[in-house]
């Protein structure tokens, strides 16, 4: 098979697009996709900081990776939920990563910042694992980009996890949930981060590939918890029926954006106040954040909860001046 755009050997064949790329031919048009998502939705301009929220996956460190390439202004993030052996690995891949390429990782930990790891979390409250983790990533995300002067906070989610994410809503008709279902979501209160997702109109596929060809050391295990997960049984039915009609899983998700999100207005309305305890937002006095740490902390032994919580920055080898701002900027406080 040959590249449909130089003629050379084909690495890979887009059956949705009709086309085939060779290694080189396939990262330009990658990069061009990220580059034209991110123009095309004003989701950040050139001058803007923008905090990446890296999972040590391919698909984070892949946006990072483009971002990084073409000149913005970035900085990771990495959440450590303290999931064990999978939290030290891919922390060690972000780390790498940053190290490799002289840019600034910020570390913050969970277990620092609400009193327990995500496992203790979900031991002691009846809460899933899962919906903790979401809640403090959100939660930690926001904070973490507002107190270090970011302008937006990019995540790695990719056509497939969008279209999963869809599919999930639209089986329960979820009707918030659809109207909430967006690439670019503004920041609707002035502690509130615009939160960005430049690889939404790209594959797992794509983004595999794109971390491969450019020798991107990422994590392969999926996180322990989410084994038997709801959205990976979506995600398998929009595989077959991708197989069956390639181009289904952009069809579904993108004629959403276009033609059905609106039609579903925020049911909620609800007005932010801010909490507190930790001046981020809410709906209520007390954020969920730190309700969950309060219930937490009152049936676990402390765990750092007392010291300052710590960002810790990766020093690479180069742009030291660039490492002191990030590190300065984004040092959360107690709350
Ligand atoms: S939510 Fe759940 Fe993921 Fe958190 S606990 Fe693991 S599987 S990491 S995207
Ligand atoms: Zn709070």
């Amino acid at each position: 098979m040959k590249c449909k755009k130089c003629g050379g050997r084909a690495v890979l064949e887009l059956r949705r697009h009709n086309t085939a790329f060779c290694a080189d031919d396939f990262l330009g048009f990658f990069r061009h996709h990220v580059l034209e998502t991110v123009r095309r939705w004003k989701m950040f301009a050139r001058d803007e900081r923008v905090l990446v929220a890296v999972s040590g996956g391919k698909d984070s460190l892949a946006l990072w990776d483009v971002l990084h390439a073409e000149g913005y202004r970035t900085a990771g993030l990495y959440i450590d939920l303290g999931i064990l052996a999978y939290s030290q690995e891919s922390r060690a891949k972000c780390e790498a990563f940053a190290r490799e390429r002289g840019v600034p990782l910020v570390v913050v930990s969970v277990a620092e910042r609400m009193g327990a790891a995500i496992p203790e979390v979900r031991q002691h409250t009846r809460r899933p694992a899962c919906s903790a983790c979401g809640l403090s990533k959100r939660y930690i995300m926001n904070r973490a980009a507002l107190e270090g002067g970011y302008d937006a906070v990019a995540t790695g989610h990719n056509l497939d996890d969008e279209a999963a994410t869809l599919l999930g809503s639209t089986l329960r008709w979820d009707e918030s949930a659809l109207a909430r279902q967006t690439p670019l979501l503004e920041a609707t209160h002035p502690k509130l981060v615009r939160r960005v997702k430049p690889l939404f109109r790209l594959s797992e596929r794509e983004t595999a590939a794109y971390a491969f060809l450019r020798g991107i050391d990422y994590i392969v295990e999926e996180c322990p918890f989410a084994r038997g997960a709801t959205s990976i049984t979506h995600k398998e039915t929009l595989n077959r029926l991708e197989d069956a009609s390639p181009g289904t899983k952009a069809a579904f998700f993108l004629g959403f954006l276009e033609r059905a999100r609106g039609r579903f207005p925020a049911l909620d309305g609800v007005s932010l106040t801010e909490c507190v305890r930790c001046g981020q937002t809410t709906t209520g006095s007390v954020c969920a954040f730190c309700k969950l740490g309060e219930q937490i902390r009152g049936s676990l032994p402390l765990v750092g909860v007392t010291s300052p919580p710590r960002v810790e920055p990766v020093d690479p080898p180069a742009d030291r001046g660039l490492i002191a701002d990030v590190a300065a900027q984004s040092e959360i406080h107690a709350s």
